[in-house]
């Protein structure tokens, strides 16, 4: 990868800079971002007796990683466990540079917690977040788990529905879970749409055209991976012509779909294509604390190994701006926060 020293100089640097950038987070997963020191603090708190830590991740490919989340769920079954992984987690994108940050979760109902309680302890998080001035914007999807199936989507979808009226930092719906089952419920999504809240849809993590082709049809606001809808990533020539056309941004999980193996290395993903084609991409952690990494790590990986410089890094993150789903307000201050740090290192 590196020519000489001088490369190693100016990746070291360029390392750096991409740790220092303000930077804007779309895609992240609150049970999959937990790190290890939160999850070990959950595992105290639940098992007080016990002298071990919480299991250690273990898997070998995308079908294993949802096996992992069964891990995370183990510890964040009440209302304050969920709020110490929201805080905990918000405070770390913060310790990142993230200045803008949309959490997506799936609200669970069990051992006596509600889904409105799970919901309402995330907002707590982010509230008390707020109070302490911990300078981050944060706002929350709801998801919904395609394996789940349709009534529990209905559930979380009518959830979102009515709690957005109240808590504003309720922006929008994610539909996510393992892509080999259940379906995309994009009925649901025309409701959660109807009602205001913006959609971010997983879409072609495993080849299956037909569904790729509906979601596109609906147009969510963003899409999450885009994976396999190249030609030479098991898409087509028909499914990327009709995603070019769509203008729909994806959120691009470097690190995440390297680890689950969907696409075979850094240097083939469908990055590369999206970006010189001038299609809107984001790029964001998905899983931080599963995949064992960071924002600033994405950011990095995508300079190593699609050669981009500080100018386009900038660049890029002042296009994320716009698919974020923050008020106009917001926007701008997010642009300023930008420019200001561009004026500063370039
Ligand atoms: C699809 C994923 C995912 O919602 O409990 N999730 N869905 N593809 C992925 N790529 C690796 N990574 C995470 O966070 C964990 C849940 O997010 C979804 C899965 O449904 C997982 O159970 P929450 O906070």
């Amino acid at each position: 990868m590196f020519e000489n020293n001088s490369d190693i100089e100016n990746s070291k640097c360029l390392q750096q800079f991409c740790q220092i950038l303000p930077k804007i987070e779309l895609h992240a997963h609150l049970n999959g971002a937990l790190s290890k020191k939160t999850l070990d603090d959950l595992y105290k708190m639940k098992y007080p007796e016990k002298t071990d830590t919480c299991e250690a991740f273990n898997f070998a490919s995308l079908k294993e990683v949802f096996e992992v989340f069964n891990i995370v769920y183990s510890v964040t079954t009440t209302p304050e466990a969920v709020f110490i992984a929201t805080y905990n987690t918000i405070k770390e994108f913060y310790e990142d540079n993230v200045i803008y940050l949309e959490l997506r979760s799936t609200p669970r109902a069990e051992n006596g917690m509600t889904k409105t309680e799970y919901v309402l302890a995330i907002l707590k998080a982010i509230e008390t977040c707020q109070t302490e001035k911990i300078d981050i914007i944060v706002k929350l999807l709801i998801s919904i788990n395609r394996k789940q199936g349709y009534k529990a989507a209905k559930e979380n979808i009518h959830l979102a529905i009515d709690m957005c009226k109240e808590y504003k930092n309720i922006v929008g719906i994610d539909l996510s879970g393992d892509p080999t089952k259940g379906e995309a419920f994009i009925e649901l999504l025309y409701q959660a749409r109807k009602a205001g809240l913006k959609i971010a849809a997983h879409c072609a993590e495993v080849a299956n055209e037909v569904e790729c082709m509906n979601i596109l049809k609906f147009k969510p606001e963003r899409l999450g991976h885009g994976t396999c809808i190249h030609q030479h990533s098991n898409g087509s020539e028909r499914l990327y012509q009709t995603l070019l056309d769509s203008k729909i941004p994806v959120e691009i999980c470097l690190t995440s779909n390297v680890k689950c193996k969907t696409v075979a290395n850094y240097s083939s993903h469908h990055f590369k294509y999206l970006y010189e084609s001038k299609h809107p991409v984001c790029i964001c952690t998905d899983d931080k604390g599963v995949f064992d990494t960071t924002l600033s790590k994405e950011f990095t990986l995508a300079v190593e190994h699609f050669n981009l410089n500080k100018s386009h890094l900038v660049n890029l993150m002042k296009s994320t701006v716009n698919y974020a789903f923050a008020s106009d307000i917001e926007k701008n201050k997010m642009i300023e926060i930008i420019d200001n740090f561009k004026n500063v290192w370039i």
